[in-house]
């Protein structure tokens, strides 16, 4: 059969319900003690909503006859699904099915197919009951199918209006990361002459749909799905860390999703300890302060000083994977998030200057700027073009020789990277680039390097090192150098540098431990070869695989209640806003269902070379209890001077049970 006995567990599991959904019916209470610094821009371009509040739900009059009217009203609810898969969005659907069909067993809703495409162009179906019990607990998105398009132009948006208009909906709700919410918003702006309200909900796996009032009380502390592919993503590194302590020949190079934000590394850093774990935001963040002095003495600005470089990005690595080997472990685990080039000063340059060439290109020709290249070379040869004052130079006066200069030296499937074409949304497609393998060949080179000058070298192990040539120091020197020969040797070989056998002899002759015509003995030979590294690396990506898991626990009651939420903001005629769940950050008894205004979360960012008005994204924050707490703790897990490793069995993805943490580590980190 193709359906298990885990299959039938899953769509048979009833999610909890919050309290207020099992009252008669809810309204909606304006909440002004929250308030967000918007920008002046959405006042310009979202008048009709940018005076929402945050809403609460609460329990309504059982008796009152509006509100049964209200509920009991026959409705035709639209959704859709916008952007990367998440684990949870069929129980979006499914509560919110369910609770529609419990006021008016007549209301239709409708799913758009193939995401924002479906709405452009029409397509959808209608959801039964044998569907959602088909979908009820299970990952992907696969009852619907999504996509990335945006609904931009006037022309997308009238498209929209009249396919909502013919199926005579009642509201369209769109379970999208940050751009598909920013789309909501300017959806339910469109649509307010018509009546048809337009409802948000927060979903993707990168974890950067956060929100915070102006004075840091949390009303969103994570997107859904960010929990099941953290938990997806950490059961594989998990078993590499067994894996790399069991062969013990790898360093296992984990790449996980995260197109700009380092929260999924984060939660995997805290889910495995993994022996080092990049987080994008603090390379972003460093500064160094001899070249910032520096300047400032001659009473100028080094703007390179501020933000972390690849080189020293691949020497900070190093120095990890140096002190490991120092120790007798030349393997172990690492964790570099997807976006973290885009933390990387002179790469993002790049990004921007490369995304305005691009914008501008296909803004003043008729064909678009990969139609006109094709190639590799052609696209090389067009900025060459405009560094020489050919093409188009007075309009891109922002490409010069030194950026081309520095963009030759960068690998050619990196060049590659850089150039590919930007999503719907202009953002830069990192999944697209192979960022483990531009970090790692420089940390190659770099160990080549350091193995020359004898300071990458491989010890043995750290407990019995420490033991031995602690006894070899208490014994009288004549009887150590007998017993303890190949300790004395290991440790001249590790701390004296040894690089090759000829200096090796020589090593062992100044220490006398063998007189000038004796030969070399095998056993020091060994561990002479034995502490020659070989940097063996083997990269993975956790991306797609996390994305398309099935839901933990925690995503299985957080969507169910955002889609009962997102009816319930509805049948409340709320319109512009995003359905959350309050104090997710603590046991389940506290979680309140609310809805957040869009337009409030609006900023100004660069967009296919303009700005443009989008949510801002959330990024991990360094003054967070989860940051502070990894940065304590992540020495620890580099296990450098220790020979035993601190890695952690997270275990698999479930949805009921007791081995699975409650919700992310990182959340209840925060909410401490
Ligand atoms: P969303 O923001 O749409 O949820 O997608 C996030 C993500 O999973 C990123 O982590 C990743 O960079 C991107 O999607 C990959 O998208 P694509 O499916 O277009 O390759």
């Amino acid at each position: 059969s193709d359906v298990n006995t885990e299959t039938i567990e899953r769509r048979s599991f009833s999610p909890k319900k919050i309290k207020i959904f099992s009252s008669k019916y809810s309204i909606i209470e304006d909440c002004h003690e929250y308030q967000f610094k918007h920008d002046p821009e959405a006042e310009k371009l979202l008048p009709d909503i940018i005076k929402n509040n945050v809403q609460r739900l609460i329990p309504g009059d059982e008796k009152s006859e509006s509100a049964k009217r209200a509920f009991a009203i026959r409705r035709n609810i639209g959704l859709v699904f916008s952007g990367g898969p998440a684990p949870g969005g069929h129980n979006v659907i499914a509560g919110l099915y369910d609770e529609a069909k419990k006021y008016n067993p007549e209301s239709r809703i409708f799913g758009f197919l193939s995401g924002p495409d479906g709405i452009l162009e029409s397509k959808y179906i209608e959801i039964t009951q044998s569907l959602v019990d088909t979908y009820r607990n299970m990952g992907g998105f696969s009852m619907i199918k999504t996509g990335r398009t945006k609904i931009d132009s006037k022309n997308k948006m009238e498209l929209a209006l009249k396919t909502c208009m013919e199926l005579e909906l009642d509201a369209l709700v769109v379970i999208g990361g940050d751009d598909s919410n920013t789309n909501a918003a300017f959806l339910a702006q469109q649509f307010v002459g018509s009546g048809i309200k337009v409802i948000g909900v927060p979903k993707t796996i990168d974890g950067d749909i956060q929100v915070k009032t102006d004075d840091s009380r949390i009303l969103c502390a994570i997107s859904f799905g960010f929990h099941s592919a953290a938990m997806s993503f950490s059961q594989n590194i998990s078993n590499l860390t067994t894996d790399a302590g069991s062969a013990i020949k790898y360093w296992h190079i984990c790449k996980v999703m995260g197109r700009v934000a380092s929260h999924l590394a984060l939660e995997c850093a805290f889910q495995t300890h993994a022996n080092l774990t990049l987080i994008g935001e603090e390379l972003a963040d460093y500064t160094d302060q001899q070249r910032i002095e520096k300047a400032r003495e001659n009473g100028t600005v080094d703007y390179t000083a501020y933000g972390m470089t690849l080189r020293h990005l691949s020497r900070v690595i190093c120095d990890t994977i140096v002190r490991r080997a120092a120790s007798g472990k030349n393997f172990g685990v690492m964790i570099i998030p997807e976006g973290v080039l885009e933390f990387i000063n002179e790469i993002q340059v790049f990004i921007i200057k490369l995304n305005k060439i691009i914008a501008e290109y296909n803004h003043t020709h008729d064909i678009n700027f990969h139609t006109s290249f094709p190639t590799l070379n052609d696209k090389l040869e067009y900025l060459r073009r405009l560094t020489r004052g050919m093409g188009d130079k007075d309009k891109f006066p922002i490409w010069n020789l030194r950026d081309d200069d520095l963009f030759d030296q960068l690998p050619s499937f990196f060049q590659e990277g850089l150039l590919v074409e930007r999503d719907t949304h202009g953002n830069f497609q990192f999944s697209q680039v192979k960022t483990e393998n531009i970090i790692m060949d420089m940390v190659k080179e770099y160990l080549t390097i350091l193995k020359e000058q004898g300071k990458y070298k491989v010890g043995i192990e750290h407990s019995y090192f420490k033991s031995t040539m602690q006894l070899a120091n208490i014994i009288p020197d004549k009887f150590a150098t007998a017993i303890f020969k190949d300790p004395k040797a290991e440790y001249l070989i590790i701390k004296e540098s040894i690089i090759s056998l000829k200096t090796l002899k020589q090593a062992l002759v100044n220490s006398e431990l063998i007189g000038s015509d004796d030969a070399v003995p095998q056993s020091i030979i060994q561990i002479f070869k034995k502490s020659d590294p070989k940097f063996k690396t083997q990269t993975h990506f956790y991306g797609y695989d996390g994305r398309g898991a099935d839901p933990t626990h925690f995503d299985c009651n957080y969507t169910y209640n955002l889609g009962m939420t997102a009816f319930h903001l509805i049948a409340n005629g709320a319109t512009g806003q995003m359905a959350a769940i309050r104090n997710l950050e603590k046991k389940f008894d506290k979680w309140e269902p609310i809805g957040i205004p869009i337009a409030k979360l609006m900023h100004l960012e660069e967009r296919n070379g303009k700005l443009e008005l989008v949510i801002e994204k959330s990024l991990v924050d360094l003054n967070s209890n989860a940051f502070r707490v990894f940065k304590t703790l992540r020495d620890e897990w580099q296990a450098a001077e220790s020979n035993q490793d601190r890695y952690r069995r997270p275990g698999p993805v479930r949805f009921t049970g007791n081995t699975e943490d409650d919700s992310p580590i990182m959340l209840r980190l925060n909410s401490i």
